[in-house]
C-alpha cells in the first residue's frame, strides 16, 4: 500500500446548518478508507470573502491517508454532493465545500486539482484555523496581513 501522506483539507458551509454540516463532514472524512483524521481545528465563524451570503463556519482537518491526490479530491467531491451541494453560480452560498489546501509535499497543477491551493494565503478562513493545527506550515507575517477579515472562534 502506498505510505500515507499527510494532507490538510479546509471545511465551510453558509447554507442550512452549517455547524451540524461541517461536524458531520469531519466525521466523514474520518470514515473515508485508507485515511484518519490526525488533527481538526476548532470551528469559526467568518464573514464571507469574496462571495455574498450569509457567514461561514469555516474549518481545517488533517488527514493521514493513503489515498492519492485525485482519490481523496473524488472522495472530497462525493462527500459535498451527498451534503447536497449545489453551484448555481460561482462562489454561491453552499451546504458543504471542501478544499484539498495540501497533499504532503506535492505540487500539482492539473485542470482538475491544483496543490498548494492557490489562494490559501490570502484567507484568514483558511490560514488561521491551519494555523491551529499546524502552526509551522503558517507564516506568522500572512496572518498578519489578514487581519481584516472577520472570523472569530465558536467555543
Ligand atoms: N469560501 C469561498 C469564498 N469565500 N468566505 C468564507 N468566509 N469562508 C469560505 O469558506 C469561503 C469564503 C470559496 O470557496
Ligand atoms: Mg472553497
Ligand atoms: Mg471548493
Amino acid at each position: 500500500m502506498k505510505e500515507p501522506v499527510t494532507a490538510y483539507v479546509a471545511l465551510g458551509a453558509n447554507l442550512g446548518d452549517p455547524r451540524a454540516a461541517v461536524l458531520a463532514a469531519l466525521d466523514r472524512l474520518q470514515a473515508l478508507p485508507q485515511t484518519r483524521l490526525a488533527a481538526r481545528s476548532s470551528l469559526y465563524r467568518t464573514a464571507p470573502v469574496g462571495a455574498a451570503g450569509p457567514d461561514f463556519v469555516n474549518a481545517v482537518a488533517a488527514l493521514r491517508t493513503s489515498l492519492s491526490a485525485p482519490d481523496l479530491l473524488a472522495a472530497l467531491q462525493r462527500l459535498e454532493a451527498e451534503a447536497g451541494r449545489e453551484r448555481p453560480f460561482a462562489n454561491a452560498p453552499r451546504t458543504l465545500d471542501l478544499d484539498l489546501l495540501l497533499y504532503g509535499q506535492a505540487r500539482i497543477a492539473s485542470p482538475r486539482l491544483v496543490v498548494p491551493h492557490p489562494r490559501m494565503h490570502e484567507r484568514a478562513f483558511v490560514l488561521v484555523p491551519l494555523a491551529e493545527i499546524a502552526p509551522a506550515l503558517v507564516a506568522p507575517q500572512a496572518l498578519a496581513a489578514l487581519t481584516s477579515q472577520v472570523i472569530a472562534r465558536i467555543p
